[in-house]
């Protein structure tokens, strides 16, 4: 069982529709540790960064266009396996095709505003978290909690 951090964001659409918290609560509900968490606004550097692999997609103006339109909410999450976990809460990229019980499905029907990001591997993972965070900003803690969540190795 691997502990792994992910990079969540609430899009500027989650962040003005008010599912901040509704977020935050199903992962902290889950048992994941949030080691970062910050509002900022994207800039079109950061969101050229961000989303490099789709530089030449004919969505990408777009994509950015609405990233960088209003702020984000930008969090570090760890778990065992916390990537795939956050990936299946939040469901597939285009809302249409989401089962509801996860947040695209219960929150989202449009692919261009689909209210959450999470990284899709490990390895993005570390990428986009130093993209997003300085090493300072995240919080090595226990959550006391962890004990009843994760049983103990051995
Ligand atoms: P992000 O990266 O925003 O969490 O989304 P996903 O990881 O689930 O999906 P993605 O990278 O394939 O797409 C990034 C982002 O672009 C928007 N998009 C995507 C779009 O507006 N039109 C499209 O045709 C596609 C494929 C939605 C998510």
């Amino acid at each position: 069982m691997t502990v792994e951090r992910t990079l969540v964001l609430v899009k500027p659409d989650g962040v003005q529709r008010g599912l901040v918290g509704e977020v935050i609560r199903r992962l902290e509900f889950r048992g994941l540790k949030p080691v970062a968490l910050k509002l900022m606004q994207i800039d079109e550097g950061l969101a050229g960064r961000h989303y490099a692999e789709h530089r030449e997609k004919p969505f990408f103006p777009g994509l950015v266009g609405f990233v960088t339109s209003s702020p984000v909410v930008a969090m570090v999450w760890e778990a065992p396996n916390a990537v795939a976990m956050v990936r299946a809460m939040m469901g597939p990229t285009n809302p249409a095709s989401a089962p509801p019980g996860t947040i695209r499905g219960d929150f989202a029907v449009d692919l261009g505003m689909n209210v959450i990001h999470g990284s899709d591997s490990p390895e993005r993972a570390a990428e986009e978290v130093a993209l997003f965070f300085e090493p300072s900003e995240l919080v090595d803690w226990e959550r006391t909690q962890s004990r009843w969540v994760v049983e103990a190795a051995g």
